[in-house]
């Protein structure tokens, strides 16, 4: 995929840092099948050209994202769903060799706030929040939120965030560790952009292996939950509560659920 071809996100190179900002304004840049394609294409290009030091992926003041594209999953089914294997594409966001640093403003929801988790490092507006509001529309966090959250902000925290699926503010994703600095809004990607440059003075290839050795000891347990956790997430699209929240989110109105 050559960059003039991508639609959904836009992708330059300030000095050695390769910045992505995703944009699907009008969706508040939910993560469709194509804008991760995308973006996973456009990190995979950073990762392998020599001048490029560190990697940003940004939103828009309003949105990082707020999640997956719910238009795209509310009709599938537990099969369907697993055939498709479209988390062959977020692996390989995790597989990335170089630091990349996620700023945030606006939503992070969703898959939005498991794409920002990630990313190695979390810079945020003071408008950002997080959260993963699956349990609204029926279903759990698929993409790592119910393991990475939990690593960073503890069990009982985010047992809160997911069984009420209400966000946290920029602030308190700071006290928990989710985020190294807040600043204000129009500030937030400067901000980034000069962590990835004090970071693009190190050594690319002790870079790597410090990024490398410090996800070792993160992924040697964390597998084992996230295959369980995809088993889980498969298994909602066989329920009429994943159809009815879905729908009931589309259709912009209140959702009924049955416990069926
Ligand atoms: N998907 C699709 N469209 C979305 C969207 C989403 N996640 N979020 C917002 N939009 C759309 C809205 O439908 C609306 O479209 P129009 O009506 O204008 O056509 C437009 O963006 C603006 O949204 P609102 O009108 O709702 O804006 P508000 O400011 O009133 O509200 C909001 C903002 C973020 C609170 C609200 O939009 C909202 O609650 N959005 C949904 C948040 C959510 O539930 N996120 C979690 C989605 S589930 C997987 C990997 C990952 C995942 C799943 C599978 N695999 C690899 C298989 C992750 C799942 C999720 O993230």
């Amino acid at each position: 995929m050559k960059e003039a071809n991508y639609k959904n996100i836009l992708v330059e190179q300030d000095g050695p840092i390769g910045i992505v900002t995703l944009n699907r304004p009008k969706v508040l840049n939910a993560l469709s099948h194509e804008l991760m394609d995308e973006l996973v294409t456009a990190l995979e290009a950073f990762d392998q050209d020599d001048s490029i030091r560190v990697m940003i992926i940004t939103g828009s003041e309003r949105a990082f994202a707020a999640g997956a594209d719910i238009g795209e999953m509310s009709d599938e089914t537990t099969i369907s769903i697993m055939l498709k294997d479209r988390f062959a594409t977020w692996d390989k966001v995790r597989r990335v060799k170089k630091p990349i640093i996620a700023a945030v403003s606006g939503y992070a929801l969703g898959g939005g706030c498991e794409l920002v988790m990630t990313c190695d490092i979390i810079v945020a507006s003071e408008s950002a929040q997080f959260g993963q509001p699956e349990i609204n529309i029926g279903v759990i966090p698929g993409a790592g939120g119910t393991q990475r959250l939990t690593r960073i902000v503890g069990k009982h925290k985010a047992m809160e965030m997911i069984l009420t699926g209400r966000p946290i503010t920029a602030q308190e994703a700071y006290h928990y560790g989710l985020v190294v600095k807040v600043v204000p809004v129009e500030l937030y990607l400067e901000e980034a952009k000069n962590l990835a440059q004090e970071i693009a003075k190190k050594s690319p290839v002790a870079l790597k292996l410090a990024k490398e050795a410090v996800l070792k000891t993160y992924d040697a347990s964390i597998s084992e939950g996230l295959e369980f956790e995809r088993k889980n997430f498969y298994m909602l699209f066989s329920s009429e509560d994943q159809k009815e929240g879905m729908k009931a989110f589309l259709e912009k109105r209140q959702p009924t659920f049955s416990g069926r």
